[in-house]
Formats: structure tokens, sequence, C-alpha cells
């Protein structure tokens, strides 16, 4: 039997064969900007640490939450005794037909006549890469993507990854901590004819700013004058009012404007279903005829990409929305996420007057979703961090949703310190 050789150098072991190793080339890659921070938050010692990097909801004491609608119907899929088999490249059938009727409405006429092709996805980011394949392979315009500026740090890289140019568009005002609606449809009017176009259809991350129902008419208008094609990221679906309808308003205004647009939607915090990796792409069709074309051409791109999606998140969600009941507990549970967020954006606020801040921050309860984009500069962010063992992105993004009444003063007080 062969032994492994191992040799000292320079006080580093090293498992010697030749002299050489293929992977002596490879440099090491920076951290992620966002989940980097969670790995250093872990490694932290402080019991005053704070983590407010990743989007991820917690309870008012700050621990990870499985909502109660999730474990019964877990319960319900773990009695049926289902087998382990492959699902469907395309995925599971009931959870892809609830999927698009959750988005569009279950009246919408794209359900009734099947102008959507729904492939599930690997949760809100493998659809995403999903779709970025596919635009890849067949659009037929461009192949640029515009995103919104600034945008979802992984935006970039996933299409990126699959060979897409990006180029991106105005959408915040950083003085008035809100949305540069002018900036934006400025940007848009010099969009050239048939380019892709990025939109967060709710609670846009990172800055928590989203147009208004009129803003986002016009911006359909703008759309429609330049032929773009929209692809809708939509991760916070009900996270923002409770209400998954009011939520989806805005993909639902341009399918009633006729646009063809791309959808990529998200299980991972409206269920909380995070690490399940459950989610859908759909791409709006003109006819049932283009659906199966589509979907046949999905269908070949997912089996080379990772053969077929998981089972088990899809059947959760699937066993939730098909039943009438388990929709409804969803709803309030849904709710009283969006409402503790809510309360604690109050909360912040009030904790910054009392600590004597003169700074303006309306934007904390103006902004909406998991995320407030403080308005802290990169140095304010580091002094957080490493006087106060407060974690957050680099771009002064914090998850709301990490906020509890018991670390809400003492954040306040942290804020107030490094931005006097
Ligand atoms: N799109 C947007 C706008 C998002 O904010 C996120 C998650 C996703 C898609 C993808 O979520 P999935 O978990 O793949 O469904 N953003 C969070 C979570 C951490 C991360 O970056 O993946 C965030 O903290 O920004």
């Amino acid at each position: 039997m062969q032994r492994n050789k191992f040799l000292k150098v320079f006080g580093t072991v090293r498992r010697v064969r030749n002299s050489s190793t293929w992977w002596q080339n490879v440099e090491q890659g920076p951290p992620d900007p966002i989940m980097g921070v969670v790995e250093a938050f872990k490694k932290d010692k402080n019991p005053k640490k704070v983590n407010l990097s990743v989007g991820a909801y917690r309870t008012d004491e700050g621990k990870p939450y499985v909502l109660p609608c999730v474990r019964k119907a877990e319960a319900l899929v773990i009695d049926k005794k289902l087998d382990k088999e492959y699902a469907p490249i395309q995925g599971i059938a009931e959870f892809n037909e609830q999927s698009a009727k959750l988005a569009f409405g279950s009246e919408s006429y794209i359900i009734q006549h099947g102008f959507n092709a729904t492939v599930q996805g690997l949760s809100g980011t493998g659809s995403l890469r999903m779709g970025a394949a596919f635009l890849a392979s067949f659009f037929p315009g461009p192949k640029v993507v515009y995103l919104p500026n600034p945008t979802w740090a992984n935006h970039t890289p996933i299409f990126k990854h699959s060979g897409l140019d990006l180029k991106t568009y105005k959408y915040y005002d950083p003085n008035s901590c809100s949305l540069d609606f002018c900036g934006m449809m400025e940007d848009i009017s010099n969009i050239p004819q048939k380019s892709i176009i990025l939109l967060h259809a709710i609670a846009h991350n990172p800055t928590g700013v989203d147009p208004s129902q009129e803003q986002w008419m016009e911006i359909s208008e703008a759309i429609k004058k330049k032929n773009l094609l929209v692809f809708f990221d939509m991760a916070y679906q009900g996270f923002v009012s409770g209400d998954l309808d009011a939520d989806a308003a805005s993909v639902r205004l341009f399918i009633d404007e006729c646009h063809p647009i791309l959808l990529a939607q998200s299980f991972a915090k409206n269920m909380g279903l995070y690490g399940e990796r459950a989610g859908a792409f759909t791409v709006i069709t003109d006819s049932k005829e283009e659906t199966a074309r589509v979907l046949s051409q999905l269908k070949i791109l997912i089996r080379a990409m990772y053969s077929n999606p998981p089972v088990h998140g899809a059947r959760i969600v699937a066993e939730i929305l098909k039943s009438p009941e388990l929709t409804c507990q969803w709803k309030d549970e849904l709710k009283g996420m969006a409402d503790r967020i809510m309360a604690m954006r109050k909360k912040l606020k009030q904790g910054l007057e009392k600590e004597g801040s003169t700074r303006n921050w309306d934007h904390i309860t103006n902004q909406r979703g998991m995320f407030c984009f403080t308005g802290l500069k990169p140095e304010q962010v580091k002094k957080l961090t490493a006087e106060f063992s407060i974690y957050l992105t680099m771009n002064g993004r914090i998850s709301i949703a990490g906020v509890g009444s018991k670390n809400v003063d003492y954040l306040a007080h942290a804020i107030h310190q490094v931005s006097k």
C-alpha cells in the first residue's frame, strides 16, 4: 500500500508527489461580500455580537425561524412516505403550477392559457442562473443585461458566469436615500433597443427603495418604447406588506401591459425555506406552442447543469399552496414577519433619536422589505464591526430582520457613535 509523504516547508505541511502541483497557479479568491461577513461573525467571541449581514429572518430573540405552517406541511409530506426517486427535469409539476399562480394570480390569463414556461429552480439564485443560461443561448438581441445601481451583490457574478455582458442604470439617490426616478428614466431611455433589463419586483435589495405604482406604470411605458426584455427578480413576495397579491403588483402590471417577461421566484424568505433551495423560473410566451418549445430547451439546459432539482422543499411549498388552510396560516405568519420588521425599523429610528443623533433617519422607516440601506460609509461600517462586533455588508446595508428588542438599543447606540 502506498503511503502519503509529507514535507514541512517553511512551517506549512505539504503532501508531496512531485515538485509541483496542478493548482499552484490558483490564486486565493476574495471572501463573498455577503456570506463572507457571516463567516467573520461566527469567529467573533464577543457575546454582544450582532449579525445583520445576510438577509435571513430571525425571531425577536435572534433565533432562526421555521414557520409553523412549514412544520405542518413537512409533517404531512413525511406522512405520505413518498419515494426519493428523481424529480422530472423541470421539477415537481404541482410546485411549478402553484408557484406560477402565486406570482401571476390564479385568475391570470397567463395561467388560463398556458402562456408560462415554468420550471423549478434552485431557489432564487438558481432560477436567475437558469434564466441567464437561457438568455445566453437564445436571446436574439444584444446579450447585455442592465442592472440597477446598486443591486444585490450576486447579480453580477450570476450573469457574468453565463457569459452575458453587464451595464447599469441609475436607481438610487444617496443624498435623499430614495429612488432616483429621473435618473432611472433617463438611463432607460438611453438603453439600446432590444436589450435586457433586470428589475427587482419588490423590496429592492440592498436599498429597500421601490417605485410607486404610478412610477411602475411610467417605467413600463419607457421599457415598451425601447422594446426591452424585462427579467424580474422576485425574492421577497409578501415580505413588504404581508400581502402576497399586493407585493406582486409590479409583475402583474407588466403582464397586463403585455410585456413578455422572465421571472425568478424564491421561497427562501417568504416561507423561510433558505437551505431547501425552492424557487421557480418562468418565461412568458406568446402561445401554448411557444411554451412547449421554450420548456423543451429549458429542460436541456437543466439536464446539463444539475439534471433535476431537489424534491423536499418543493413538496413542502406545494403542500402549503394547495391547501387553503395552510395558505391562510402561511399568510398570517408572513404578515407576522413583515410586521416585526416594521416595528424594528421604528424602534431603531427612535433609538437613534434617543441617543441624540441629529441626522435624518427617516429612510429607516421609509425603506421597505428586509433591508435598510443606512447610508453609513465603509469606514463607519468597519468601526461598527471592530468596536461593537456589529456585522453588516460594506455598502452599509443592514438586515432589519436580524434586529430584535434585545439588541436594537445597542445597535442604535453603536450607529450613533460611528456616525455623529
Ligand atoms: N435575489 C435577491 C434580490 C436576493 O436578495 C436574494 C437573496 C436572492 C435573489 C437569492 O436568494 P435565494 O436564497 O437563492 O433564494 N439575498 C440575500 C441572501 C444571501 C445571499 O446573498 O444569497 C441577501 O442577504 O442579500
